[in-house]
């Protein structure tokens, strides 16, 4: 009786295995609506239709997931390889030549890949980010691709979430150049766009911090969208649409890095959907679909 009870109960209990269904998200990278390439120079950039070289065009995404028709998600997951570890996968559009040269380097991904269980989405889901757990690490003892020391930031403040670096074309100097407290940019002679966490407080500039005051992740969703028939486009321009990208504010960071009271970030973090200050978020249009 006892034992006929604890069969019955296991086979109430057993879960059916649920066939899985692979899933590839597709990923584009534009400059302005032109397709971003390191030997390339990109017209009409930011408030004063500039040119401008791009030199480094790489972001983590967490936390993609797939959507059904009654609006819950589906977290993909992740294959694990060189771009992807747990949630987390890098997006690398660079290959270290041209302007890419000094930063860059040669390997590159476009694309997002795991599976989810077989079913019906309409849409997808993504975060531009590094999870908490993650992020503040020591990526030199790290796993890929969260030992890409160019997207590491600092200990406290982990990796920068998005990498997309400016330089004047035709080797104008600019404006201003920055004064950041980075250690790690050398000679700012471009307009950095780096979004990260920040004012992570931590007990010394070595140990992970408990929180961030700016976690500064930002998801992007769209409710009607089909992997095998379309793409995600990541263009940073109309972002950058009401900044000039020729000037660094004096004292700050080149360019817009996240981090508090830079002028330079006041219209374009915004358009990352992110809060700046007392400019309040607006929808992001660094991901689009088509
Ligand atoms: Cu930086």
């Amino acid at each position: 009786m006892k034992s006929a009870y604890f069969a019955a109960f296991l086979a109430a209990t057993a879960v059916p295995a649920l066939a899985e269904q692979p899933v590839t998200l597709n990923f584009v990278a534009e400059i302005g609506g032109a397709a971003f390439d390191c030997s390339q120079s990109y017209d009409h950039l930011g408030a004063t239709h500039a040119q401008m070289n791009v030199t480094d065009f790489r972001l983590f995404v967490q936390d993609a997931a797939l959507i059904r028709a009654d609006g819950s998600q589906q977290p993909i997951t992740l294959t694990a390889n060189d771009w992807q570890h747990e949630n987390v996968t890098l997006l690398d559009f660079e290959n270290g030549a041209g302007h890419c040269a000094g930063t860059g380097n040669a390997p590159m991904n476009t694309v997002i890949t795991g599976e989810v269980p077989e079913g019906d989405y309409i849409g997808v889901s993504l975060t531009l980010g590094v999870p908490f757990a993650l992020n503040h690490i020591d990526p030199t003892l790290a796993s890929a691709p969260l030992n890409t020391t160019g997207m590491f930031w600092t200990w406290q403040n982990g990796f920068r979430f998005l990498r997309i670096d400016f330089a004047p074309a035709g080797g104008t100097p600019m404006a201003h150049e920055g004064h950041g407290g980075h250690s790690d940019h050398g000679n700012a002679s471009g307009w950095y766009l780096h979004l990260g966490s920040t004012q992570c407080a931590a007990a010394s500039q070595t140990e992970a911090p408990s929180a961030c005051v700016f976690p500064n992740r930002t998801t992007a969703s769209f409710t009607s969208f089909d992997p095998a028939t379309q793409v995600i486009v990541v263009d940073p321009a109309p972002v950058l649409r009401d900044a000039d990208v020729t000037v660094n504010a004096p004292d700050t960071s080149p360019g817009c890095m996240s981090f508090p009271g830079d002028a330079d970030c006041d219209s374009v973090i915004p358009k990352l959907g992110l809060a700046y200050g007392d400019h309040p978020a607006e929808a992001q249009q660094l991901f689009s679909i088509r």
